[in-house]
């Protein structure tokens, strides 16, 4: 017993993990396809000790598949996740394609699973920092109702894909031997130094990464007035995205309790002993599933106000991971 499964934009960073991921949680998949655009079709990937080469993504790929996971540009998931879903697929959907559609569920399963029931075949998978963020957050509005959220982020390169891990690498080396260094990936040099830009940039001065962020929180925590900002900060490190968040909450909570709050939290793993140099970093947050908090302290600007430090591996919490732990959900609810 299991389902056919597809996993589109398999020769990704995140793709190559969602195969992972599967096999790693022990997904029951009867069948595997294993699917991208010609430009990285024809390589493969090991899945449970077999080899299974990457086919071309097309309409009538999705033939008898139950359950397809897309880890595509926002343009292909557009043009594909419709054809899966007529097809009889349900849609586990990264891009950022359908993550605002109020049709479509936006799911961190620790925090908003019950807004799968009733889903038409699409799931989004929201966005890494999103992610991470909502977690902690639940944990505090459960407490008090929250106010206002600020956040900064610190988000490494693997986010952007494997091209970008390679210019990381390479620019390093680069560096350290005096020689040149050309940006390709990004605008501007990304080793020993931090660009203030994720995504593009929208009117209103904000990058559609910081908007994600406002839109995807509100919708996942259900608090379409929530008031949120954030600077999201591309930094060079591999792998997983740190954040440093203020919260303002309606009641004051003390650090204490919040603590405490996000311990109890599934999904969450507090590292809180600044004393003894223990908080999260994304070296040791990178291969692990959890969503790390530490430096919860008070805000010294504010009585209601607390700041806490977040990091997770996006490839895993941020990506993969969460997207299977979806897929899990729904098989446990019926809704496959
Ligand atoms: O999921 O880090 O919308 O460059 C798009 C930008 C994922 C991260 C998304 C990056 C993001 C990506």
């Amino acid at each position: 017993m299991g389902y056919s499964v597809a996993v589109v934009g398999a020769g990704g960073a995140v793709g190559h993990k969602m195969v992972e991921m599967l096999e790693e949680r022990g997904f029951p998949v009867a069948g595997l396809q294993l699917l991208a655009t010609a430009r990285t079709a024809g390589s493969s990937l090991p899945f449970r000790g077999r080899s299974y080469t990457i086919e071309i993504a097309g309409p009538e790929s999705f033939e008898g598949v139950d359950l397809a996971f897309f880890a595509t540009p926002t343009d292909v998931s557009r043009a594909l996740v419709p054809e899966a879903v007529r097809r009889g697929a349900v849609v586990i959907d990264k891009s950022n394609a359908y993550r605002e559609d109020p049709a479509v569920p936006l799911v961190v399963p620790e925090v908003n699973a019950d807004a799968l029931a009733g889903h038409k075949g699409i799931i989004a998978n929201p966005n890494c920092s999103t992610i991470q963020l909502v977690l902690p957050l639940k944990a505090l509005e459960d407490l008090s109702p929250l106010r206002r959220v600020i956040v900064a982020t610190y988000q490494s390169v693997s986010g952007t894909g494997r091209d970008a891990i390679e210019e990381l690498r390479l620019q390093s080396r680069q560096r350290l031997d005096g020689q040149p260094v050309v940006p390709k990936v990004y605008p501007h040099q990304i080793a020993f130094n931090l660009l203030p830009h994720i995504d593009d940039f929208t009117p209103n001065g904000y990058s559609k990464e910081e908007m994600k962020m406002v839109g995807e929180t509100r919708k996942i925590l259900g608090r379409p007035d929530l008031a949120l900002s954030a600077t999201t900060v591309r930094v060079p490190v591999e792998v997983a995205h740190s954040e440093a968040v203020w919260v303002e909450t309606e009641r004051p909570v003390s650090p204490e309790e919040a603590r405490e709050a996000m311990a109890r939290m599934p999904g969450v793993v507090v590292e809180d002993d600044p004393g003894g140099a223990v908080y999260p970093t994304p070296l040791r947050a990178a291969g692990r599933d959890e969503v790390f908090v530490g430096r919860i302290r008070q805000d010294l600007t504010c009585e209601r106000g607390l700041v806490f430090w977040v990091v997770s591996d996006n490839l895993r919490k941020g990506a993969a991971t969460n997207a299977v732990q979806i897929a899990e959900e729904l098989v446990k609810r019926g809704l496959v």
